[in-house]
């Protein structure tokens, strides 16, 4: 007999109901998963339609289009429009805010291919997004959210097929996608407390470019855990959620050809940091920029801004934030 799982529908109709969520929810989540499905099928056949290369373009990070990356915006923009449930979308693939529905209640932020090294190999990728809610009763409010104004965040890893979503104060679920595109099975995802699991996740190549107190982190802490490192925020990510430890991206501030430093981080805060690091506070588990201060607490300037990331299991995460905060006061 085969047995059919929960669906993620029904469960978001369950926590419709306990965490008095609207309709209009269900319908923007729909749009998501979607756009998710339809990238996911794109991608899987990439290689064979040959849209696994670049596009000929630059980004407004000044990094090379794919192919896949214009597909997966154009996809999503698609759905976000149809749902009629999206004022303004903000996407790593658009310089400006995409305006789709005055009426819309929601601000979505997504990066709909993220790991654009893995592209050509058609190893795994991340759609990750973020969802905040309009002021709809009081005078209208801008897109430029903290995540902790954040209603829900997720990511789909593509074309690996699991879906992860937070919802704000209901905690941090897992699905799989089946036979049928439906994607199942709730699970949810606490961060492990027992650092036996834990691993460990950043690009070596860059180690000797962090801060020093970083590096000295690293030379002390590194033998404790199994080192991982995919090169896509998503699939890191999943990782940690599952074994617990940490990923981390920090400044770039001892590059040999200064002109490559980041002392701002490499990663996007509203689309990327703010969305792992919302996941990772409703799995138990902390997030903080190099200053040692939460990702989730930083007020965005600008829609396209960045940030260094350490996010992950809570006593890894806090002991590391303890060293940024004391190199920030100069201790
Ligand atoms: P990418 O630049 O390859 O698109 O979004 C940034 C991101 O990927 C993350 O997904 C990933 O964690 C990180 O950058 C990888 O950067 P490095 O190649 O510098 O390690």
């Amino acid at each position: 007999m085969i047995r059919f799982e929960q669906t993620f529908m029904d469960f978001l109709l369950q926590h419709q109901e306990r965490h008095n969520r609207t309709y209009h929810f269900l319908i923007l989540m729909e749009g998501l998963i979607n756009a998710a499905k339809h990238i996911q099928h794109s991608y899987l056949t990439g290689a064979l339609k040959g849209n696994l290369g670049r596009a000929g373009d630059v980004n407004v990070q000044g990094e090379d289009v794919m192919r896949m990356d214009q597909i997966a915006q154009e996809v999503t923009i698609h759905y976000l429009h149809a749902t009629g449930r999206v004022i303004h979308a903000i996407s790593e693939e658009a310089r400006e805010i995409v305006s789709l529905n005055p009426e819309g209640r929601y601000f979505v932020y997504f990066d709909p291919l993220d790991g654009s090294s893995n592209v050509a190999h058609g190893l795994p990728v991340g759609f990750l997004f973020g969802i905040a809610k309009r002021n709809l009763a009081g005078s209208e409010d801008g897109h430029l959210r903290a995540g902790k104004d954040y209603i829900a965040a997720g990511m789909f890893v593509i074309p690996t097929g699991t879906f992860t979503l937070a919802l704000k104060d209901a905690g941090t679920w897992r699905f799989h996608i089946d036979e049928t595109m439906n994607y199942v099975k709730p699970f949810q995802m606490v961060l492990p407390e027992d650092p036996k699991s834990w691993e460990l996740s950043f690009n070596e190549s860059n180690r000797f470019t962090f801060a020093e107190k970083v590096q000295n982190w690293i030379a002390q802490n590194e033998r404790k855990y199994a080192f991982r490192y995919l090169g896509a925020l998503a699939g890191d990510f999943h990782r940690i959620l599952a074994n617990g430890g940490m990923f981390m991206y920090p400044a770039i501030v001892n590059h040999p050809n200064p002109k490559k430093n980041r002392p701002q981080g490499k990663l996007r805060l509203m689309y990327e940091a703010a969305v792992v690091a919302f996941m990772c506070k409703e799995a138990g588990g902390e997030a903080v920029d190099e200053t040692g201060s939460p990702i989730l607490g930083i007020q965005p300037a600008d829609h396209h801004q960045r940030t260094a990331l350490y996010v992950g299991s809570k006593s890894i995460v806090e002991d590391i934030a303890r060293i940024l905060r004391s190199q920030c006061s100069g201790a």
